[in-house]
């Protein structure tokens, strides 16, 4: 099938967003008012964004605030007289301005983590980093233990995979239990803007953690992700695989496998080289060598508050 443009994809995309905002409007919060601050957890100038651990009815929660980037679909109500200008420097032909723009083309994207757990605010919280070069020894002695002992959960894996939760927003499903997946948009994305795309592949199997557990026998699974995931974006948003990157955490978030899809000029947090691992490598890697990922180190980083930097410390690694 020819596939779609990107400006009528994008017409799509609004009003399947206005639709689905209109369902939501009964949500249980219209206004931060009753949320108590307690720490800030983060604040980033370059990324713009604010992160805040919070009380809400004596609960912790994590409330994040980001900036959205600019829309071309409104760029004529952004530059019209509805945008007042305060002059804040003048120099020859260089002038600078405080911008106030129109108040529905103000909005902030914010996210709320409720009830948050200690390893939420941790996940949030600005630290340290350190890097770690992962054998497969270190693998088997440390990180699988410690994950194993690990209860961070991942209900809302289950909530998308048992349609409890964003069922309206899946994008494309094989339901095969060995090698189906539910693709669908990341929280991250505001499903608007085509470049900011992101969606998540999650596979139906509860038996691979990471990619640590890949092997020869996932390469259906990994190439039905690959080839059916790419179809489903150019199906639904007209963006061609060429325009778009797969890729793996590791170490992810959330133990449950997982792809990230990306738009290529979406600059996306996670995509450095010691997080990300392309899809593609990850297929041609194993069609190589079956256990690649269970004889290779891996190199990845931890955070000052991760259990897996303590553990690490605890056997001396960072002496
Ligand atoms: O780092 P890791 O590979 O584990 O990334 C997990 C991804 O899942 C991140 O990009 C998150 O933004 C995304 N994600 C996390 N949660 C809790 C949700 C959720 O509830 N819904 C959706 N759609 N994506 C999520």
């Amino acid at each position: 099938m020819a596939a779609m443009n990107e400006e009528k994809a994008m017409d799509l995309v609004t009003k399947k967003r206005k639709l689905h905002d209109e369902e939501e409007s009964d949500d249980k919060f219209n206004n931060l008012g009753n949320i108590e601050i307690v720490e800030v957890l983060n604040d980033n100038s370059r990324e713009k964004c604010l992160f805040l651990h919070t009380k809400i009815s004596g609960e912790d929660a994590v409330v994040l605030m980001e900036k959205t980037p600019f829309d071309r679909n409104t760029m004529t109500q952004l530059v019209s007289e509805d945008t007042t200008l305060k002059e804040t420097l003048k120099n020859d032909i260089y002038s600078t301005y405080e911008a106030q723009l129109p108040h529905h083309l103000n909005a902030v994207k914010a996210t709320l983590i409720c009830p948050a757990t200690e390893k939420h605010l941790s996940k949030y919280r600005q630290q340290k980093t350190f890097a770690i070069c992962e054998t497969k020894e270190m693998y088997e002695n440390v990180t699988k233990p410690y994950l194993q002992e690990q209860k961070f959960s991942i209900q809302w894996v289950y909530n998308i995979l048992d349609k409890k939760s964003e069922s309206d927003r899946i994008v494309f499903e094989d339901a095969c239990p060995k090698d189906g997946f539910i693709l669908l948009p990341d929280m991250k994305w505001n499903r608007k803007e085509l470049s900011q795309l992101y969606l998540v592949a999650i596979v139906h199997t509860r038996e691979v953690l990471s990619l640590r557990d890949l092997n020869h026998t996932h390469l259906p699974l990994l190439n039905n992700i690959l080839h059916k995931g790419m179809e489903a974006i150019r199906k639904e948003f007209g963006v061609k695989p060429s325009k778009l990157r797969m890729y793996v955490h590791y170490q992810p978030s959330y133990h449950h496998f997982h792809v990230h899809f990306t738009h290529l000029a979406l600059d996306a947090p996670g995509f450095e080289a010691d997080r990300a691992h392309l899809l593609q490598d990850i297929i041609e890697n194993i069609t190589i060598k079956s256990d690649y990922y269970q004889q290779k180190s891996i190199v990845f980083k931890v955070r000052e508050c991760d259990g897996l930097y303590l553990k690490y410390k605890e056997t001396g690694y960072f002496d």
